[in-house]
């Protein structure tokens, strides 16, 4: 049976940047399972699968759906216990919160400042009238204001991920010698900037880098092969 995952996508139905998503899709090639993207614009995410209110991404498997991309990882540990395990046992899964909640305070902040008005030039017409509406809102101002109020370099990103980068100088993952969900949390978050920013913030050398490049690379370079719109 087909695994579908709907994820977000811009203009380009390929072209898919969620950092959220990225979580999942990296859990699911960890796994080694076959599944197929659902590409969903953000005028028809409410309404997946017959939802309401939902957010991406949500996964099926057979008759089992699920929507919010720790769960989901929780899903697929359960579900298929003879791949490898994104979590290796309860205590990963409890640890892995935490990473979720820095990535969420630390990360996210830092790259929404970066490519807020990139994402919106990358969706197609209707849902950039959505997103302006439902971020402008959000952020009490327009998104030019906000766009205008940060400073368009790496240095607060950078500097929010120095936890990483003394980790990662001793480790290759956070999960140790191989990845776990952790680090597709907050490989998440960097793929949602280099996959978004027109401009490439993203750290250039260092422990970080390197890791990234790694997870870039794996999976048949499934992360490397998806790119910021020209
Ligand atoms: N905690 C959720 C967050 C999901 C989420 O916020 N997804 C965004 C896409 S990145 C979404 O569906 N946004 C729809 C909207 O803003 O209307 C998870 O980890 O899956």
């Amino acid at each position: 049976m087909t695994i579908h995952h709907y994820e977000l996508c811009g203009a380009d139905e390929k072209h898919v940047f969620s950092p959220h998503c990225w979580k999942t899709r990296m859990a699911l090639a960890h796994k080694g399972l076959d599944f197929e993207t659902v590409a969903v614009p953000f005028t028809k995410v409410a309404t997946v699968e017959n939802g309401e209110g939902r957010r991406v991404p949500v996964l099926r498997d057979g008759d089992t759906v699920i929507e919010e991309s720790y769960e989901i990882a929780k899903y697929l540990d359960r579900a298929y216990p003879d791949k490898p395990s994104l979590f290796n046992g309860e205590g990963g899964e409890e640890l892995t919160k935490f990473v979720i909640s820095w990535s969420l305070t630390q990360l996210h902040p830092a790259v929404a400042k970066l490519a807020v008005y990139d994402i919106h030039n990358a969706l197609a017409p209707e849902d950039q009238a959505f997103f302006r509406q439902t971020r402008e809102k959000l952020f009490g101002c327009t998104l030019e204001e906000f766009d205008a109020k940060f400073p368009k370099n790496g240095e607060a990103l950078a500097t929010a991920l120095v936890p990483m980068e003394n980790l990662l100088g001793r480790q290759k993952f956070l999960g140790g010698d191989s990845p776990v969900f952790a680090d597709y949390v907050v490989f998440g978050a960097l793929q949602w900037l280099r996959t978004t920013c027109s401009q490439d913030h993203l750290p250039q050398e260092g422990a970080v880098a390197d890791w990234f490049n790694r997870l870039l690379d794996m999976y048949d370079g499934m992360g490397r092969a998806v790119k910021a719109p020209a």
